[in-house]
């Protein structure tokens, strides 16, 4: 399951744009959050292509791949030097995959800014600034643990973990996010631990105004966007009227605004493109299943994230791709047509397969 963490500055809108996402009714405003709320929710990935199968199948379940989201309080300038212990900072996105930054664009006299006036960019500058003290202070925290081992003749348990911190600290130093770094195989499984902040991928949400010109949106999101994060621009406080209102109302308010889909799928299909996932299916006992899976995995490593068991008794997969199985209208005719493959374990699992995993229990 991808796990997205929804960050930002005070006010930003971040409690906003998660209700947008999850149709939750998380408090927003002004005084609404205290110091360690934290809101979780785990919804579907929206996806035309699961209804369609499920026409063809006709299953008797169907579970759509899921996406957590996770929305905490707002990053205030010097956030991350006032934390007591160094992973306590931003501590319930520590597990997220990636980062989805709220950054305001809106202009409200009633909403106080935590940095005096609005300014998307500067404000994505300070919340990589904030992850990566944070990032720092952790690091050096441990390698001075390491030092003090060391006096005392003790060995850290993992052997060159002092090296690969060494060089996030130089890297941290320069100010250089970790996820602009390249970490051999091996440095990465010492590191990975510690959950470095900025070493995840960042998603950037423009949360801008109702009636802000257009112009001037697309000029903040190009602004933006020479950071080097995806922008997605999107108005947080109507995207969460039309998530949370019935139906009826949700589609004519979206025309109303001219838009064309939901905040959240444009999220979704921004968040896929950022951690390059892909959808596959599974079809066995009449369930449909959609998994969400990095492009390049092996359907052996992705049999695995199904069950441990059909990763260790693979014997094959029957692979057929979506395209194919609705122009066939049925497993039984892309079988006929040859058009469902037979593939071994190294198969490198493409977006929309719909695949039948043969393994030995
Ligand atoms: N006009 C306008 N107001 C917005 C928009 N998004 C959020 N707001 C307002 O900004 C205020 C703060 O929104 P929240 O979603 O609570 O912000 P937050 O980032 O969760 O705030 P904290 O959790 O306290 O840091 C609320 O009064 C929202 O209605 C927007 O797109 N347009
Ligand atoms: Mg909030």
């Amino acid at each position: 399951m991808m796990r997205i963490g929804i960050v930002g500055l005070p006010l930003s809108g971040k409690s906003t744009v998660f209700n947008a996402l999850t149709r939750c009714t998380a408090r927003t405003g002004v005084f609404s959050s205290s110091r360690d709320e934290v809101h979780v929710s785990v919804v579907e990935v929206p996806d035309e292509r699961v209804a369609v199968l499920t026409r063809l199948l006709q299953p008797t379940k169907v579970t759509r791949a899921k996406i957590e989201y996770v929305d905490v309080v707002g990053v205030e300038k010097g956030a991350a030097k006032k934390t007591d212990t160094p992973t306590g900072f931003l501590a319930p996105v520590r597990q997220a995959d990636a980062l989805l930054h709220v950054a305001r664009a809106f202009a409200d006299e009633s909403v106080p800014h935590s940095m005096g006036a609005v300014d998307p960019t500067r404000d994505a500058v300070a919340l990589e600034e904030e992850f990566i003290i944070g990032d720092l202070i952790a690091t050096e925290k441990r390698l001075d643990k390491i030092v003090k081992l060391a006096a005392v003749g003790k060995k850290p348990e993992q052997k060159g973990e002092a090296e690969v911190l060494e060089k996030c600290r130089a890297h941290l130093c320069k100010e250089t996010p970790l996820r602009d770094v390249e970490f051999t195989h091996e440095e990465d499984k010492l590191i990975r631990g510690f959950q470095f902040l900025s070493r995840k991928p960042v998603l950037v949400v423009l949360n801008s105004g109702e009636d802000d010109d257009p112009s001037a949106v697309e000029e903040n999101a190009k602004r933006l966007a020479a950071q080097k994060h995806p922008v997605v621009t999107l108005c947080g406080k109507l995207e969460m009227e039309i998530a949370t209102c019935p139906e009826k109302d949700a589609a004519e308010l979206m025309e109303l605004a001219g838009l064309t889909e939901p905040a959240s799928h444009k999220v979704v299909r921004a968040s896929f493109a950022l951690l390059g996932l892909i959808t596959f299916y599974t079809a066995a006992h009449n369930e449909l299943t959609a998994w969400s899976i990095r492009r390049g995995t092996h359907i052996v490593d992705a049999a695995g994230e199904i069950h441990t068991d059909m990763a260790r008794g693979f014997i094959k997969a029957e692979v057929t791709s979506y395209d194919d199985l609705v122009a066939c209208q049925s497993l039984a005719h892309a079988k006929e047509k040859g058009l469902l493959r037979v593939e071994g374990k190294a198969y490198e699992v493409k977006d929309g397969d719909v695949v039948t995993i043969r393994f030995a229990a």
